[in-house]
């Protein structure tokens, strides 16, 4: 059965694919045609994941996942959350990011912090919803070169290591986008 990953990037696709085994077939937006931006123009991850998972659906009659992600800090009210990405401005730098980041927390006590995945599946005309998070804080200063994002800055909890500093395969068994994605393949697999 087909079934579209609303993303470009391969790399996440396969990753999938091979989690899915064969009895679905993952293809991405450009396979199935989708080569225009789709409008990610809410404030929250929750709307945002769930309106690219509907525009697909209902634009190109196919069922489809989508998965939006990011940082929830909540002595800065949740920031920078659904605006991780590009949170310093539209470069989409993770230095400037993370110094804002930095800045902003410099006189706070409360530097507890969380990552958040959610995925949208629309399937057989329903919407389902798998959610993936992780606990923890937000460190002074940069520590790792691994991961990408605020990893260098972000120590989950129960470890002394930074994502930055943990292999790939190490943030992979506890990261949020890997507990969403178990939430989705299991759902998958048993449907
Ligand atoms: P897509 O094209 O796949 O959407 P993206 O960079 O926007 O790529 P996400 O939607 O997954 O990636 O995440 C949005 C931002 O949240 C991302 O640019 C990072 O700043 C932050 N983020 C998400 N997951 C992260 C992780 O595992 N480690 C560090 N930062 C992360």
């Amino acid at each position: 059965m087909k079934l579209c990953f609303a993303t470009n990037n391969q790399n996440k696709l396969k990753e999938i694919q091979a989690l899915l085994g064969d009895k679905f077939e993952l293809v991405t937006l450009s396979e199935i045609g989708c080569l225009e931006e789709i409008p990610e123009p809410f404030e929250t991850i929750e709307e945002n994941a769930l309106a690219k998972a509907r525009y697909v659906h209902e634009k190109y009659g196919l069922d489809c996942f989508a998965d939006d992600s990011g940082l929830i800090v909540p002595s800065l009210n949740g920031e920078p959350g659904v605006h991780s990405a590009y949170y310093a401005g539209p470069q989409r730098s993770h230095d400037d990011n993370i110094n804002l980041l930095l800045q902003k927390l410099s006189n706070e006590n409360d530097r507890s912090a969380y990552f958040k995945t959610v995925i949208y599946l629309s399937f057989q005309n329903e919407y389902h919803a798998f959610e993936g998070r992780v606990p923890g804080t937000i460190i002074g200063e940069k520590r790792g070169t691994g991961g990408f994002g605020y990893d260098p800055v972000f120590v989950p909890q129960g470890h002394d290591r930074t994502f930055a500093e943990m292999s790939l395969a190490e943030k992979s068994k506890i990261s949020h986008r890997s507990i969403a994605f178990a939430g989705l393949i299991d759902f998958l697999e048993n449907h």
